[in-house]
């Protein structure tokens, strides 16, 4: 165990409602969504927020930031869809394992 939620998650030690994975990048629903799709979408690796990044992660990220659109289709957002990244705690990040909201469908709140 790890005192990380998303790790536990990522090793499949937290059951989750996972909607994508691959050997780099996964997916499952927000425990608490804000939206009818509600997504997050997480690297294996530990990475705690967008701070920690440097050029040894650049593909990892690129292929995290790819991964959104195709999800987007997936879960039926043809008109479109929101993507967050909360940063430390003045930006709102409640789990420090870096990780992408993405949200769409009828309910999607204002911004
Ligand atoms: P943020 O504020 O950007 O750190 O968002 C963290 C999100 O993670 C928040 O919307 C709730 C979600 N979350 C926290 N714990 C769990 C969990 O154990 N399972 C799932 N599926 N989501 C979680």
């Amino acid at each position: 165990m790890t005192d990380c939620i998303f790790c536990e998650i990522a090793a499949g030690r937290i059951p989750t409602d996972k909607v994508y994975e691959d050997d780099r990048v996964l997916a499952f629903r927000d425990i608490n969504p804000k939206a009818a799709v509600h997504l997050l979408v997480i690297p294996r690796q530990h990475v705690a927020s967008l701070d920690e990044l440097d050029g040894s992660h650049d593909e990892l990220i690129a292929h995290l930031v790819r991964v959104l659109p195709r999800l987007a289709r997936d879960q039926g957002l043809e008109t479109g869809y929101r993507t967050i990244i909360n940063t430390g705690a003045g930006g709102g990040q409640e789990v420090f394992h870096l990780h992408a909201h993405l949200m769409g469908g009828s309910d999607l709140p204002g911004f």
